[in-house]
């Protein structure tokens, strides 16, 4: 209960931040867009947001949490022209009625082209809700919003929701890629994942790259865009910044 009112100031007073971390092209190395991902310091250090979404989720503040964070990183996305801005949003949100107006209309007043951002979004949501899941989605993606299967690999969503509920983009679970440094057929199942999405013409993310035999592997099955520690750790706005800078 204390966790939870220190929370609720600390996505008041801005003590919420957001870091991004680069997705990369896999064919050109370029940076092509950023994944927002909150961050929460404390005087006596950071709390980690597998912490603090769960708690957020439970006791009614993700729809303010997740909202701060939309501003905060459209705000930061606007020094960063043409680049794709991508937000995790948790399925709570997602069954919200008032979701998918509430950030149509973020983004008209601040001004921020809807075709720039995509929701991320974990499959647990298009089992327990999918009706007001599916509402959701067509209302943001009438305007432009795109949206991406987070974690994909690690549950049960199929192939086919993926198409189902016309996601733009499949994001690779980092457990799934990991997985090619031990020696089993991990690859096997990747390639052929992989294949799949291609074949409904969604391309592929791999998330979670730590080394280049990984990152060869899946540009090689086909995945075209990048991201891990290996490309780029989860860095302030002021460090992607300096690094677009360079990049240009
Ligand atoms: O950034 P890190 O890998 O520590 O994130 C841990 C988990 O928290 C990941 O599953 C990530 O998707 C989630 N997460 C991070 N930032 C946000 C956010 O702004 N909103 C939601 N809903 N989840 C987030
Ligand atoms: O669930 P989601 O994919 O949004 O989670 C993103 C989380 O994964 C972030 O907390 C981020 O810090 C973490 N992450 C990003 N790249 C890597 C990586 O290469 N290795 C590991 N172990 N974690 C990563
Ligand atoms: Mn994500
Ligand atoms: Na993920």
């Amino acid at each position: 209960a204390e966790l939870e009112s220190l929370l609720k100031s600390a996505i008041s007073n801005g003590a919420i931040e957001a870091v991004f971390q680069p997705l990369v092209s896999a064919t050109t190395g370029v940076v092509t867009g950023l994944e927002a991902l909150a961050r929460w310091r404390t005087a006596t250090g950071n709390i980690s947001p597998e912490i603090f979404i769960p708690l957020a989720e439970r006791c009614g503040l993700i729809d303010a949490l997740g909202s701060h964070m939309l501003k905060t990183s459209i705000e930061h996305a606007r020094n960063w022209p043409g680049m794709a801005l991508s937000v995790n949003v948790s399925p709570v949100q997602l069954c919200n009625p008032e979701f998918a107006a509430d950030v149509i209309s973020l983004l008209q007043k601040r001004d921020f082209d809807p075709r720039r951002l995509t929701l991320e979004i974990t499959e647990g949501v298009l089992m327990t809700n999918p009706d007001q899941a599916r509402r959701s989605i067509d209302h943001l993606k009438k305007v432009g919003i795109k949206f991406a299967l987070d974690d994909f690999g690690c549950g049960y969503a199929s192939i086919g929701a993926l198409r189902q509920f016309g996601f733009d983009r499949m994001k690779i679970d980092r457990s799934l890629v990991s997985a090619l440094d031990q020696a089993t057929n991990g690859a096997d199942v990747l390639k052929a994942t992989i294949s799949l999405a291609t074949a409904l013409q969604i391309p592929v993310t791999a998330e979670g790259i730590e080394n280049i035999r990984q990152a060869a592997i899946l540009r090689e099955a086909g995945c075209d865009q990048l991201q891990g520690y290996l490309i780029g750790k989860p860095m302030s706005a002021d460090d992607i910044s300096s690094k677009l800078q360079e990049q240009a």
